[in-house]
């Protein structure tokens, strides 16, 4: 399944968290990078006043079932030290997914697409580089 990951990170080393996160992924049974969009600077949306963010977004190939998945990026998240304060608040790492394949689940903790992505110009505008990019030959 071609999925799409929404990055974030505005706590810590913002950079390195990313970087971090791409490791966790690429180590990760049943998933395999395929695109990495730009890294980009973005105003915190919604939540209390905080840092602002590092955004990009991850496209991966996996078997895993959304469920699965999710499973596995929560654990990165608590691996890189992501705690549950406030919503929307500051965070080491977030990844969400936002598309899987053409499905869409709508389950109490997991709804895809993501609900919110179309009015996020920092998911937005990395998809679209991503979704514009051409395939690379050989
Ligand atoms: N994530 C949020 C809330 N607000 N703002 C920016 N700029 N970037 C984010 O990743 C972000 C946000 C909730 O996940
Ligand atoms: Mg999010
Ligand atoms: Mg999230």
């Amino acid at each position: 399944m071609d999925v799409f990951i929404g990055v974030g990170s505005n706590l810590g080393d913002r950079l390195v968290n990313i970087q971090k996160a791409i490791d966790c992924l690429k180590a990760s049974v049943g998933i395999e990078i395929i695109k990495l969009s730009s890294i980009i600077v973005s105003d915190p949306q919604g939540g209390p006043p905080q840092d602002k963010y590092l955004n990009c977004v991850i496209k991966i190939k996996t078997y895993l079932s959304a469920r699965d998945l999710l499973n596995t990026l929560q654990t990165i998240e608590k691996k890189l030290g992501r705690k549950r304060l406030v919503e929307n608040g500051p965070r080491t790492i977030d990844l969400d997914i936002l598309l899987y394949g053409d499905d869409a689940v709508n389950e109490e903790d997991l709804v895809i697409p993501h609900p919110r992505m179309r009015q996020r110009e920092f998911v937005m505008g990395p998809l679209k580089e991503i979704l514009n990019s051409v395939e690379r030959i050989a």
